[in-house]
């Protein structure tokens, strides 16, 4: 793991586990703090920032090119898109003709604060809009990464295995909403969402939850809805025009 975060405990041979903790609090505490200046910039560029996160393949890319579509004609909006290696998920935003810059971590599992701030320079002024973050495909450690964000989406897809809120706790304590996502797949794969949703509430009973298809955009309504209501809750007029 390449990550250098290990909320859990990480174990290095060799190495006491005090020098173990002393530098995952610098790591962590230096990210914190690149974190706070990205989210006073954010607040000052009036801008709503969410860090979508999940496994490899769960949709978030797919449900990013939806609603940047039908959301980029009412406001601006912008992606960050991260992944090890290839820029296709960004060649797939810029496609809908909104702005997306790709990093790529090369060995690393995670985008972190500083990545981010670098990369939103690069984006064109994206005033009283929406970012959109799209972080490394992984539900580990980017649960301990703040990049600034007004909150974290869990996306969770209907083949994902119902028990992963309770392998990978820390992502869905972390996590606002959990998205779930592949819905039109559920009876294909005996998607038990009950469950689901009762295990993310084991580990954080306050996550909000969400069905949708990127596929076929069953939801998104909702999803658009949820949207409005963190950008109220920012108390800026942001959600006034959106669909
Ligand atoms: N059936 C179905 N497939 C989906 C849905 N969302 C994404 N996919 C497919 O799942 C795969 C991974 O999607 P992608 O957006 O690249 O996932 P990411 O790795 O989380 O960004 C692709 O083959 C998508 O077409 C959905 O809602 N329903
Ligand atoms: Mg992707
Ligand atoms: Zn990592």
């Amino acid at each position: 793991m390449d990550c250098g975060a290990d909320p859990a405990g990480l174990k290095i041979a060799g190495m006491s586990s005090e020098r173990t903790i002393r530098i995952e609090r610098d790591i962590l505490g230096k990210n914190n703090r690149i974190a706070a200046d990205n989210r006073a910039r954010f607040l000052t560029d009036d801008l709503l920032v969410f860090n979508l996160v999940s496994s490899p393949g769960a949709g978030k890319t797919s449900l990013l090119v939806r609603a940047v579509s039908e959301l980029k004609d009412s406001r601006p909006v912008g992606v960050i898109e991260g992944d090890q290696q290839t820029s296709n998920d960004a060649d797939r935003i810029r496609a809908t003709g909104a702005p997306a810059i790709q990093i790529n971590t090369g060995k690393g599992c995670h985008l972190d604060a500083a990545m981010v701030g670098e990369a939103y320079r690069r984006l064109p002024p994206l005033k009283g809009g929406i970012l959109f973050i799209e972080n490394v495909g992984n539900l580990v450690c980017p649960a301990a990464f703040d990049l600034g964000e007004a909150c974290k989406i869990v996306v969770f897809s209907t083949a994902d295995g119902e028990d992963k809120p309770l392998k990978y706790p820390d992502m869905f304590a972390a996590s606002s909403l959990m998205l779930i996502n592949k819905i039109d797949l559920a009876p294909v794969v005996d998607f038990d969402s009950a469950k689901t949703i009762e295990y993310a509430r084991r580990v954080n009973p306050n996550i909000e939850v969400l069905t949708v298809s990127a596929r076929t955009g069953e939801g998104f309504a909702a999803l658009y809805a949820w949207i409005r209501k963190q950008a109220a809750n920012q108390r800026r007029p942001v959600g006034d025009a959106l669909p």
